[in-house]
């Protein structure tokens, strides 16, 4: 290929269900009284912790998360369950993962005027994926009739921005023409609604990316890339240990301490300043400055963490036009939450604007793209 590679769609599908505080809260601290009537002598005794009220006030305050979209309710809110209730499918019907997948995929091929004989790489890059193989990507590839290739890949919350820097390479070096990078994160089925902590933090959601070369984008809506970064420092921070080797290590493949867990006042201090530094040498690296960039699409983990980001690169506090927040009701959805702001805080670009996506997370992982609209 020759000349710059392009983000020509973007595709954004939510769930139809969506837990507000109050409700998840409601059903938190039901089962928390319950817990504690239950173990009253052996809390008496010291031999097991008291379980504290979560509340609605605390959840708005420490992360600016409202509501929260979810594939499924009622089991999440059953406290004889606090898991979503997902039916099995069977072999051969599409899997769950890859139905959100085409959900958000099929509306990024329509803004890209693509159809699948347009695209040849797939990627699906999220979190968690539900099996190990066949990918998901290459079920996706499939339902889309899309010849060459896909594969999956996890990088937690930088899975999108990691994978569109994979698809930005591929088209650049001629190995791939257009690209598609999907994020279907299911989230709920890996938290653990029994802990306060992080009861609150996420939810399900898919974003989807087209890629391809300026010389084959036919839409005015597209963005030359114009830089891309990754970087990763080991953390144990933030840990999901769900993994195939339970089996062999006689350990409870769904056990609470496989789920999701993180100390989330260090992951604050240590990434915030990481991020910032990220970005100012993604942009110096361009070759342009802070005051360039119309708008910074950055990852929705938790409201204060993107104000003290913004208001570093910024020197003032970041307006929503700025430093959009979407957290507010999709809460945090692991690699999907910067795609879902620029999805939704576009429309106002004219040509020459530049914007900068960006996330950070568990790895520690930080990936940025930084766009200008054609
Ligand atoms: N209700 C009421 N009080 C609470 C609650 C609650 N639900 N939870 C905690 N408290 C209490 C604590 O007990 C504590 O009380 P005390 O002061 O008496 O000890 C007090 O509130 C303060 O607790 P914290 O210090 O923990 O509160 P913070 O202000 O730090 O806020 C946050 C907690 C919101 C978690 C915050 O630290 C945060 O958002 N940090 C950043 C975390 C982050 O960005 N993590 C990234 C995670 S995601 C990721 O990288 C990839 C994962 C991908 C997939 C996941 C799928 C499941």
């Amino acid at each position: 290929m020759t000349g710059t590679v392009v983000v020509s769609g973007v595709g954004l599908w939510k769930p139809e269900y969506s837990i507000s505080n109050d409700e998840l809260v409601a059903s938190y601290n039901a089962f928390a009284r319950r817990f504690n009537t239950e173990n009253a002598a052996a809390i008496e005794a010291g031999e097991l912790t008291l379980k504290e009220s979560s509340s609605s006030e605390f959840i708005e305050k420490a992360s600016g998360i409202k509501s929260r979209y979810v594939y499924e309710k009622e089991g999440i809110l059953d406290i004889d369950r606090m898991r979503p209730r997902i039916p099995l499918r069977a072999e051969d019907e599409i899997s769950l993962q890859a139905e959100m997948a085409l959900n958000s995929a099929r509306r990024a091929m329509t803004a890209a005027g693509k159809t699948g004989a347009d695209i040849d790489m797939v990627i699906v890059s999220c979190a968690y994926t539900q099996r190990a193989y066949p990918a998901i990507a290459i079920e996706v590839q499939n339902a889309l009739g899309i010849q060459g290739f896909g594969f999956d890949m996890l990088v937690a919350c930088s899975a999108a921005t990691f994978a569109l820097q994979r698809a930005h390479d591929a088209i650049a070096a001629g190995s791939a023409r257009c690209a598609l990078v999907i994020n279907p994160e299911l989230t709920t089925p890996q938290m653990n609604f029994h802990d306060r902590d992080s009861h609150f933090i996420f939810g399900d959601v898919s974003t989807a990316v087209v890629l391809e070369s300026a010389e084959t984008c036919t839409v005015d809506n597209s963005y030359d890339i114009l830089g891309t970064k990754a970087i990763t420092v080991f953390s144990n921070n933030i840990r999901s240990n769900f993994g195939y080797v339970s089996f062999a290590e006689d350990t409870e493949a769904f056990g609470i301490d496989n789920l999701f867990h993180q100390n989330g006042r260090k992951v604050f201090k240590d990434v915030c300043p990481m991020a910032t530094e990220h970005l100012q040498l993604q942009i110096a690296a361009v070759g342009i400055e802070v005051a360039d960039v119309k708008r910074w699409w950055l990852h929705q983990a938790n409201i204060n963490m993107n104000h003290l980001i913004a208001r570093r690169l910024l020197g003032h506090d970041a307006t929503q036009d700025e430093a959009p927040i979407v957290l507010d009701t999709f809460a945090n959805t692991a690699s999907a939450g910067s795609i879902i702001a620029f999805s939704l805080y576009q429309d106002d670009f004219e040509t020459g604007d530049v914007g900068v996506i960006c996330s950070f997370g568990a790895g520690y992982s930080i990936g940025s793209l930084v766009l200008r609209r054609r």
